[in-house]
């Protein structure tokens, strides 16, 4: 049976619509094959979760809008699973608020760069940075590929955005002092813990979420956006993430 013939009722149907748009991805080099097992893992994390958004996620997300309207050059680093689960929203990011897009890869080649640009640029992002060799500089804190970021994007950023990051490169950007929003399932990763602000939930219900905060908080005045950032506490939200997980909430 092909996903194509699967009734929305199914019980197992979202499930089911992201293995499907992750291993169409992968057909077309916009998913990594790592992609695949990366995705895997999150599946396990989501379903201890309930799969569902938690009160420490929307907490976080609340929180993560604050920050990205309060950041002067806000950057959202875009993988291969990012671009294959959620394209739509990454639009619509780009549209209603500061934050730029770039692409940024683990597993960098220049087929499945181009072919995540073309997808982006389908679903409606106006301008990816991250593509244009000439805009290309290497981060000093890392080795090989995983270290090339755009010098309009990532390197002159001040908060960065990382879903589903690798956590070798999420520790690098905040050695290199830049603020940053994780969305990770599992909230134990090192990428979890080096967040400025972590939202645990899976990126499908996270980006829509981050949309509906960043309208809600960008009618609140500066103060009002301080007082969410001073209040947020990044360490007490991982720890209610990690009794979701081991079952303690
Ligand atoms: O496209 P590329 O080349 O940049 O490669 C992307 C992957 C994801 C393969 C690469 O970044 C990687 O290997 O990541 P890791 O180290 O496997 O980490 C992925 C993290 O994302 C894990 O902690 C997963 O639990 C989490 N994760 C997986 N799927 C989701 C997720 N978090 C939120 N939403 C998901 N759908």
């Amino acid at each position: 049976m092909s996903f194509k013939d699967l009734p929305p009722s199914h019980p197992r149907y979202h499930s089911l619509l992201m293995r499907h748009l992750i291993t169409e991805g992968g057909k077309k080099s916009i998913v990594a094959e790592s992609g695949l097992i990366a995705h895997g893992r999150g599946e396990a994390f989501d379903y201890l979760l309930g799969e569902e958004t938690k009160p420490f996620a929307l907490k976080a997300a609340e929180a993560a809008a604050a920050l990205i309207l309060e950041s002067e050059r806000p950057i959202l680093s875009v993988n291969g699973n990012a671009a294959a689960l959620c394209p739509d929203e990454i639009a619509e990011i780009e549209r209603i608020s500061p934050v730029a897009v770039e692409i940024n890869l683990f597993y960098r080649t220049p087929k499945r760069e181009r072919a995540i640009l073309k997808h982006l640029k389908k679903h409606g992002v106006k301008t990816v940075l991250g593509v244009k060799k000439s805009d290309t500089l290497r981060l000093s804190s890392l080795d090989h590929a995983r270290r090339i970021v755009d010098r309009n994007g990532i390197a002159a950023a001040d908060t960065v955005i990382v879903p589903l990051e690798d956590g070798d490169r999420a520790e690098a950007l905040v050695r290199e002092g830049k603020k940053t929003v994780v969305i990770d399932l599992n909230p134990l990763s090192r990428t979890a813990v080096s967040g400025t602000v972590t939202i645990v939930d899976n990126i499908t219900r996270a980006l829509p979420l981050l949309i509906r905060k960043l309208k809600e908080t960008a009618a609140l005045s500066e103060e009002e956006r301080r007082k969410i950032l001073d209040e947020y506490d990044n360490t007490a939200i991982l720890k209610e993430a990690e009794k979701a997980v081991r079952g303690i909430l």
